[in-house]
This record gives C-alpha cells, sequence and structure tokens, in this order.
C-alpha cells in the first residue's frame, strides 16, 4: 500500500492527513515542533498516527510520497533528506487535486490582493447559489473540504509556496492580481524565482481553462512570451485598453466592463464598498472570474457592490471628531501601502514600520510628500524609516509600542484627517502577526479615539 507521510501538523498537515485517510492509504503526521490540541483531536479522530517535537528519519524515508506543508522551506535537513532519498515531495494543493470527482478550481495568486479577490469571488459564487467552498492560503485548507464536503467548485487563494509543490494540478479559471517582490528569503533572494513560481498557476491549463491577468503589471507583461498560452486568455487593465478575443475588462473613468464571450457586466467603482484602484483590479478580476463561471451578470453586479472590505485591509475602524480611522496592518509590503495612499482623499496621519524586509520606500515618497502630514514610526527600530521620510513629510514621530503611537496619532490628526494604519513592514517586533496588530488598533480607537 502506498505509504502517505504528511510534513508539518497545522492547517495544511491536518486537512492533508485527513484527506489521505480517507482515501485508504497507509499514513503518518510528523511535525517538529508542537500540534494544536484542536487539530489532534481530529487526527485522533481519524486515527491518523502522529509524531510531534521531532521528525523520525526512519518513518518519514519509509514514504512513497511525502505531503510538505507550506510554510516548511526547501532548507529544512528533513526536506533534504527526503529528497537525497529520491522521495516525490508535493504540496497539499497536489494531493488535493486529485479527489476532486469532476468539481471545478477557481484559483487565485499574485503578490497582492489574493485574500480580497478570493473572498470577493466566493461571495459571488454563494450569492449566486454554487455549491462552493473557499480554501488554500485562507480559511480551512483545501484537503480539509475534499476531504469531508462535496463541491462542485473550490476557490482557492494559492500562495507561493503552494504552487510550488504543484505539477499536474490545474486551476480550470486562474487568477494572477500582480507580481511585485516578496517572500526573497525563500527564493534564494533571486526575484526570477518568485516569479517563476507564481506563474505555475497557468501549469496544465488546456484551451477549455481562463487565465485572468493584469495586463498592466510589466512583470506579467515581460513573462508571457515565454509561454505557450492554450487557454482562454481574459486580461484586465486601467491603463491602457486591452482586447482578448475571448474577453476582458477596462477600467475608463471610473468604471469597468467585463466580458465573457457574450456575457458582459458594468461597473461603476464608486458604486463599490472596497475603494481605490488596487480594489477596482480586484474586482475586474472577480467579475472575470465570475463570468467565466458562469454567474449572471446581474448578480455579479449585485455581489460585487456589496462586497465589504476583508479586516485588516483598508478596513474603516471609526470615526472620532471628523477624524477618520481606517485599518490596513496587513499592507505588510511597500506596493501595499503605494495602493493605500493612492486611495486616501484626506490629508493624513500615517502609521508604520515594524519588522522592515529590505524595502525600497522610493515608490511611496511622491504621495506621502503629496498626502501625509505627520508620520508615526511605530517599532523596535524606526531608524531607517524616520532616515527616508526626513524632507519628505513635516512631521515625523518615533514610537516604540502601540499605544505610544496611537497617542501620537491622536494629538496630531486634525478634524477633516485620516488616521492610516499601513506599515509596510511585518509586525513581528511588537505584535504577534498582522491580525493581532490590526485588532489592538481597532480596539484602541473604539476606546481612547
Ligand atoms: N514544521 C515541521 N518541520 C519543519 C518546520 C516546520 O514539522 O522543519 C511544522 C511546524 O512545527 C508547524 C507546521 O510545520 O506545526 C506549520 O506548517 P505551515 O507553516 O505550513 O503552517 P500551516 O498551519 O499548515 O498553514 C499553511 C500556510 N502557512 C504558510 O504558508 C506559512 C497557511 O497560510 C495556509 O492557510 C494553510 O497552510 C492551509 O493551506 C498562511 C500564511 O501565512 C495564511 N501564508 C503565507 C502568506 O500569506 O504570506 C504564504
Ligand atoms: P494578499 O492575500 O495577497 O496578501 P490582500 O487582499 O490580503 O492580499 O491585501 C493585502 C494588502 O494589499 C492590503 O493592504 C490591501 O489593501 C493591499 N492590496 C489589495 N489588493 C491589492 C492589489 N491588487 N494591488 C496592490 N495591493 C493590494
Amino acid at each position: 500500500m502506498k505509504k502517505i507521510v504528511v510534513l508539518g501538523g497545522g492547517i495544511s498537515g491536518y486537512g492533508s492527513a485527513i484527506l489521505a485517510r480517507k482515501e485508504g492509504f497507509d499514513v503518518f503526521l510528523s511535525d517538529s515542533g508542537r500540534i494544536a490540541d484542536r487539530f489532534k483531536s481530529r487526527l485522533d479522530e481519524w486515527k491518523v498516527p502522529y509524531e510531534e517535537g521531532h521528525h523520525t528519519e526512519e518513518r518519514i524515508l519509509a514514504a512513497t510520497e511525502v505531503v510538505k506543508s507550506p510554510g516548511i522551506p526547501e532548507t529544512a535537513p528533513i526536506v533534504r533528506r527526503i529528497r537525497e532519498a529520491g522521495i516525490p515531495i508535493i504540496s497539499e494543493i497536489e494531493f488535493a487535486g486529485r479527489y476532486l470527482d469532476g468539481a471545478r478550481t477557481i484559483c487565485i495568486t499574485g503578490s497582492n490582493g489574493k485574500t480580497t479577490t478570493t473572498s470577493l469571488i466566493y461571495k459571488i459564487l454563494c450569492d449566486a447559489g454554487y455549491n462552493v467552498a473557499l480554501g488554500g492560503n485562507i480559511g480551512e485548507s483545501f484537503a480539509y473540504s475534499v476531504a469531508t464536503g462535496h463541491y462542485d467548485w473550490y476557490v482557492l487563494e494559492l500562495s507561493s509556496f503552494q504552487l510550488d509543490g504543484m505539477y499536474r494540478f490545474r486551476a480550470d479559471i486562474g487568477v494572477l492580481t500582480n507580481i511585485t517582490p516578496d517572500h526573497l528569503d525563500r527564493y534564494d533572494h533571486c526575484f526570477q524565482n518568485y516569479i517563476d513560481s507564481k506563474m505555475r498557476i497557468i501549469r496544465n491549463q488546456h484551451s477549455r481553462c481562463c487565465f485572468i491577468y493584469s495586463a498592466d503589471d510589466p512583470v506579467i507583461a515581460a513573462e508571457l512570451p515565454k509561454y505557450d498560452l492554450r487557454m482562454r486568455e481574459l486580461p484586465f487593465a486601467a491603463k491602457r485598453a486591452v482586447a482578448s478575443g475571448a474577453g476582458d475588462a477596462f477600467l475608463c473613468d471610473g468604471s469597468f466592463t467585463a466580458t465573457v464571450g457574450r456575457t458582459s457586466v458594468e461597473i461603476d467603482t464608486a458604486r463599490m464598498r472596497i475603494s481605490g484602484l488596487h480594489n477596482a483590479y480586484n474586482a475586474m478580476a472577480a467579475a472575470l472570474a465570475a463570468l467565466a463561471a458562469g454567474v449572471a451578470p446581474e448578480q455579479v453586479q449585485r455581489s460585487i457592490y456589496d462586497f465589504a472590505p476583508v479586516e485588516h485591509r483598508l478596513e474603516p475602524a471609526g470615526e472620532y471628531g471628523g477624524v477618520v480611522w481606517i485599518n490596513d496592518s496587513k499592507a505588510t509590503n511597500v506596493d501595499s501601502v503605494w495602493y493605500a495612499l493612492e486611495s486616501m482623499k484626506r490629508p493624513l496621519v500615517w502609521i508604520a514600520g515594524g519588522t522592515d524586509k529590505g524595502n525600497d520606500y522610493e515608490p511611496l515618497k511622491a504621495f506621502a510628500r503629496e498626502k501625509v502630514h505627520t508620520l508615526v514610526c511605530m517599532g523596535v527600530d524606526n531608524a531607517k524609516l524616520v532616515r527616508e521620510f526626513t524632507g519628505v513629510v513635516p512631521e515625523i514621530l518615533s514610537t516604540s509600542s502601540l499605544d505610544e503611537a496611537m497617542t501620537a496619532a491622536k494629538r496630531a490628526a486634525r478634524p477633516g484627517d485620516a488616521v492610516l494604519l499601513s506599515p509596510a513592514c511585518a509586525s513581528f517586533d511588537l505584535f504577534r502577526n498582522y491580525e493581532e496588530r490590526g485588532r489592538l488598533f481597532k480596539e484602541w480607537v473604539r476606546q481612547n479615539a
């Protein structure tokens, strides 16, 4: 019998192990750290043997195939050993994709906008009454949904890590929002390696599949000629009109028309609850995906207008004394902050900082000069931010805790202003993760603003 070893006992791993058990394999899960109690009880329920606190090489190297959790890097000693032994390593997506039983997939990747676009597509399909599951790099794992439910459609957010271990899996509808540098520590600090990983979204696509992508993105534009594109191309753009025989979307004067085959939907972005050019891009991608999945244009329009910002993504956190507070804690890279600043109409107090990932702040300076009167740096080490924005922003305040930063922001904000938390940095110096940073921001606003 085929022996499946699942490496990692987090969200991805326990879902894969349960699916492997359901499919009748001899399965073993190994985690070098601690497995959460809620996952352990599910593994017990499904009678999956597991170990935690170490990887027993002997048991792992007895595998016919290894399903690796996306957070485990290639450089992990156990991964090296498995490679040396010539045992195939696949991702959870590859594994779960084998048991779809005719269900179709809409897969969304990109450096920014994945969660927003994925959530929007999922909402449109749910509102239209489709039997659909949400998964991948968001919510419950794909493998767990495949093991425990029966769906006609899967809407999957895919990270580059998940795409890396994918070989035969095919996205029936693939969406690529954009490509800008991120996660380079996992790609030998080589941007092209990361680009190659993102482009795996089109792997195995055939003529009945759809590929939805930003035609404005220079990195994607440079990549496309390298591939033999057999699928239906559905580009979207705001900078210049694009035309594709299969369909496209183009934003002009605040409205866009998305067309797939003979169906079209028109969207006035001023009527959307998510704002900014980036969200117009996300909505174009989502509209094309939903039309390609056969949703009626009126339904697509209704759901797009009804869609509220996802938590921590330019999320309104309240208005007090004429000052609007906005939580964009998920903006952990320069590109996402660029779009946040782009979308702001009020004078700004901007809260930024945290663990810098080697950021180049140059692209932000024009908007900062035009819109930001006070920059509040919130981090253990603010030296780089202070240096970069001196002479760009009139007032720069250095703080080293959320409370200190918020008090300074409140003092600096005048009626008519917005206070924007859009850090451009990871959160690990002062917070457990970006969610905790965003939640504490909102709590402070509710209690003190
Ligand atoms: N581990 C080992 N051996 C090692 C190293 C780690 O066993 O050598 C164990 C750890 O002890 C831990 C487990 O592996 O228990 C964690 O695996 P994981 O980091 O892959 O985490 P999961 O909980 O399985 O979640 C993963 C994704 N996490 C990452 O890619 C880091 C989740 O994306 C995803 O939702 C989930 O699988 C389901 O598919 C989260 C994420 O942060 C949201 N993604 C990154 C991002 O969005 O930037 C890519
Ligand atoms: P991801 O899942 O790819 O991280 P999210 O939808 O969670 O994307 O958004 C992450 C951050 O990027 C948020 O700050 C959000 O405002 C910003 N953002 C969302 N969509 C885009 C886009 N299309 N281009 C650039 N930034 C975006």
